[in-house]
């Protein structure tokens, strides 16, 4: 490597964008800037494309934007505060902002669940709620109490807590041994038995009795806590089946284990309820939430605690710091003015009921893609939806991805990710925009071998 200079080569003047300093993430990046898929602009349920088309976002963003793109409550809520206070330290300094938020962020989560703990995206909100578990067991007198139990095809995020609890192959083989003491649930996805399940699916409950396997193998003394999505969302829209967050919750109460249900993509509306606990009626001890927290528009995330956790913690002698936990960016003022400006438009549009009164629409639209040409699974519960495709000899997740780039020079944006194809529209979509995104499948599946 050279280091004769001190600068770099300036980017060549010219109309055409330099895309070789951006390292882009979670991106096949020489494929991208061979054929790249450029954005410009946002609205409502569409993007616009640098060449000017409109493209419909089936998305959310990344499963965040559920109020639509460009809500201008939430842009000048914003401007207002970056202009009366841009930033304040959350350490040992509070703003009203943050205590507003929280105390928003606690009136909708289930009973019991109201302290709140800011984070700055879903991975550091993971981060947050590990290190929550664990001070909550140490401080009460039960420091060895340090394993954690993850899931097979889980996403808590990709820092080192949250991959290492995290059962996605793909984010973990590069990244060394990460965590020590993690044990895995196996997944819950059964095509054989559950294919075209519509909602929950019927068989796999006793999945979740895997947990008293590894307790027996560890003894419940060691383990702090259990963390799972309610939905699996990254590894393609992987419901629970009836029954099995319930088994998991018994088994957690029995063992004094924690459970922990990562909301960074089920939250705020996606499946019908302000929570998926709500939606599925089962209440974990500590929760995460991101992305839909500020609409997508500022980031942020939080870890949301038993009020029990929270006071178990707040020992010692006052003067005393007692989370030794936090960033630079927690509660950050501009992140919660989105925040208090996204729940207004939530409650004020009545989006997760919306969602809820929706999704019979969406089920019914999305499921028409049965027998179409490879697809081998439908998967749906409130505004979202996986279809499995059959993978393709000449590579796994290729035909889903041609799937996608076809939709995508259709006008449609989905997510692709192996070979699934998911879609989680922001929650102001319309009847006749579900049966667009849903068409616009249907015509890529036909196109693409
Ligand atoms: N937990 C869950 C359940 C997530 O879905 C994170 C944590 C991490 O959040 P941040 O804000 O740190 O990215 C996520 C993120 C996909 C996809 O393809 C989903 C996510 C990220 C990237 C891709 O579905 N979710």
């Amino acid at each position: 490597m050279s280091h004769k200079s001190s600068q770099n080569a300036a980017a060549p003047l010219s109309n055409e964008l330099d895309m070789s300093a951006y390292w882009m993430p979670f991106t096949a990046n020489r494929q991208f800037k061979a054929n790249p898929r450029v954005i410009v602009e946002a609205q409502g349920m569409h993007y616009t494309a640098m060449d000017g088309r409109k493209v419909l976002d089936g998305v959310a963003g990344l499963w965040c934007v559920n109020a639509g793109h460009g809500r201008r409550e939430i842009a000048e809520a914003v401007e207002r505060q970056l202009l009366t206070m841009d930033y304040a330290t959350a350490f040992q300094i509070g703003h009203p902002g943050a205590f507003e938020l929280a105390a928003r962020i606690a009136r909708i989560a289930p009973v019991g669940l109201d302290r709140v703990f800011f984070a700055n995206s879903g991975s550091e909100a993971v981060e947050s709620a590990l290190k929550i578990a664990l001070a909550y067991h140490h401080a009460r007198g039960q420091a060895q109490r340090t394993r954690f139990v993850g899931r097979e095809k889980g996403y808590h995020g990709c820092n080192f807590g949250g991959m290492s609890v995290g059962g996605l192959v793909n984010n973990r083989r590069a990244f060394g041994a990460l965590l020590p003491y993690v044990d895995y649930l196996p997944h819950t996805l059964d095509t054989k038995r559950n294919a075209f399940t519509k909602g929950q699916p019927e068989h796999g409950a006793e999945l979740a009795d895997a947990l008293e396997g590894i307790i027996a193998l560890h003894g419940a003394d060691t383990i702090a806590g259990v963390i799972v999505e309610p939905m699996s969302g990254s590894a393609g829209v992987i419901l629970p089946p009836k029954g099995y967050l319930e088994r998991l919750r018994a088994i957690c109460d029995r063992h004094g284990l924690l459970l922990i249900f990562d909301e960074v993509i089920t939250g705020f509306g996606r499946m019908g309820a302000a929570f998926a606990s709500q939606a599925l009626g089962v209440v974990p001890d500590i929760f995460t939430v991101a992305k839909g927290i500020t609409n997508g528009a500022i980031p942020m995330g939080a870890a949301i605690a038993k009020r029990e956790i929270h006071d178990a913690i707040m020992q010692g002698p006052e003067h005393v710091i007692e989370l030794f936990h936090g960033y630079t960016y927690s509660g950050h003022p501009v992140a919660c003015a989105a925040g208090l400006a996204t729940l207004d438009i939530y409650e004020g549009e009545g989006l997760f009921e919306r969602a809820a009164a929706l999704a019979p629409v969406w089920e019914e639209a999305v499921h028409t893609l049965k027998g179409e040409p490879h697809v081998a699974d439908i998967r749906n519960t409130g505004i979202v939806a996986g279809i499995e495709l059959e993978p393709r000899a000449d590579g796994a997740g290729k035909r889903a991805f041609e799937v996608y780039q076809d939709c995508f020079a259709n006008g449609v944006l989905v997510r692709q990710g192996g070979e699934i194809i998911a879609l989680s529209p922001p929650l102001i979509v319309t009847e006749s925009q579900i049966g667009e995104i849903v068409d616009a499948l249907r015509n890529a599946l036909r196109r693409v071998a």
